[in-house]
């Protein structure tokens, strides 16, 4: 019989979290016992996990005793705090925040790219912002063959990307809307119901946002390429679920759209929808509930040499999180633990 694991999912009770127990259950992941974390606000709740109702514990320095492997979603303070707790203990931690993405100690993977990369890892391995992922599932074949210098890119973010607090905004802003009722705005600063954005994470000094220069930075790191020069938009739109990307690549050497359609097509994670004669390119809707990227739209970029321009959606709290963070876990799972 194969090897089992005592798993926690830290943040069980979240918009992601629910998502991981969710993947965990659907890919059959070797889960010996199941441990649900979260806040003193969760306290008597149970969620289901392969039919069986399990209790939400609160999170404590004690949680990971006897524990192999950590999912952890419930944000940056506290995996700035308890992740190096849980690797003390011998506890594996897949960390879904920005809080260790950067650290040169930290793997930052996503599988289809760079899972070579966990195998130094030290305790703790970082799950990229959903943005990134989907990006380098795409760019990272193109990469590969032809170099590619330069991204621009434009996000179309889901509002599921903010929480269940943000999935709930939009929904009461569009039923106050269409009852002709006064609209609320708690979460965003802006109503987000029939708007959009440029306002995801906080503005930083060089008046970029910090999702904009997490994908900088996050890209650079997964492709291990520090040459690869990146201007990012992060943009909230009025969906539910699933990021959409429009996202322009200078390569140096030219690479053709019918080779780039071939090549994407045959890489893992990816599928192409791409037929304009017969207006098929990929929506939001078409990505959500799955973890494939699917890219579409693929075209020569115009105004330069070697440039190729894409449209790139995939499910952010799938891919981008909680299958991604899965998969990591997969990996370990199989080969380092
Ligand atoms: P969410 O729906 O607001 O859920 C937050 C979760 O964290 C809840 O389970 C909450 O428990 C728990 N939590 C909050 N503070 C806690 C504490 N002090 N101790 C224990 N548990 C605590 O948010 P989400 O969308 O699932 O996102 C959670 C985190 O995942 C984000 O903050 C972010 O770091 C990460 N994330 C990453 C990506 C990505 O791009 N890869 C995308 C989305 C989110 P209660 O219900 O008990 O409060
Ligand atoms: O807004 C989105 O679409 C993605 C949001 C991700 C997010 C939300 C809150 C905190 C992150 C992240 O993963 O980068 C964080 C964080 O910094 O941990």
């Amino acid at each position: 019989m194969s090897k089992l694991f005592d798993v926690a999912v830290v943040g069980a009770t979240g918009a992601v979290g629910n998502q991981m127990i969710a993947c965990l259950e659907e890919r059959n992941f070797p889960v010996k016992t199941l441990k649900l974390l979260a806040s003193e606000i969760s306290i008597g709740k149970k969620l289901k996990y392969k039919g069986k109702d399990i209790p939400v514990e609160v999170l404590s320095e004690n949680s990971f005793d006897g524990l192999q492997i950590a999912l952890f979603s419930a944000g940056g303070g506290t995996s700035q705090k308890f992740a190096p707790i849980a690797a003390s203990k011998g506890c594996v931690v897949v960390d879904n925040s920005s809080a260790w993405r950067m650290d040169p100690e930290v793997p930052l993977v996503v599988p289809e790219v760079n899972p070579h990369a966990i195998a130094r890892h030290k305790g703790i391995i970082a799950n990229p912002n959903c943005s990134t992922i989907q990006m380098v599932v795409a760019l990272k074949p193109i990469h590969d063959v032809a170099r590619i210098k330069r991204i621009v890119v434009s996000t179309y973010q889901a509002v599921s990307g903010t929480g269940q607090k943000a999935i709930n905004e939009l929904h009461d802003q569009v039923t106050a809307i269409m009852n002709f009722r006064e609209v609320e705005t708690k979460v965003y600063h802006r109503q987000i119901a029939f708007n959009c954005f440029p306002h995801i994470d906080v503005f930083l000094e060089n008046d970029y946002t910090k999702e904009e220069m997490k994908m900088v930075n996050e890209t650079r790191k997964i492709m291990e390429d520090d040459s690869i020069m990146v201007a990012a938009t992060a943009v909230r739109v009025p969906v539910f679920y699933s990021h959409s990307e429009a996202v322009n690549i200078e390569t140096e050497k030219k690479i053709s759209p019918a080779e780039v359609r071939e090549l994407l097509d045959r890489s893992p994670g990816l599928r192409v929808v791409d037929d304009p004669k017969d207006l098929i390119y990929p929506t939001a809707l078409d990505a959500t509930g799955g973890d494939t990227t699917l890219v579409g739209r693929i075209r020569e970029d115009i105004s330069i040499k070697n440039g190729i321009v894409m449209w790139i959606v995939a499910d952010n709290i799938r891919k981008g999180a909680a299958t991604n963070a899965v998969q990591i876990a997969e990996i370990l799972a199989e080969k380092y633990l």
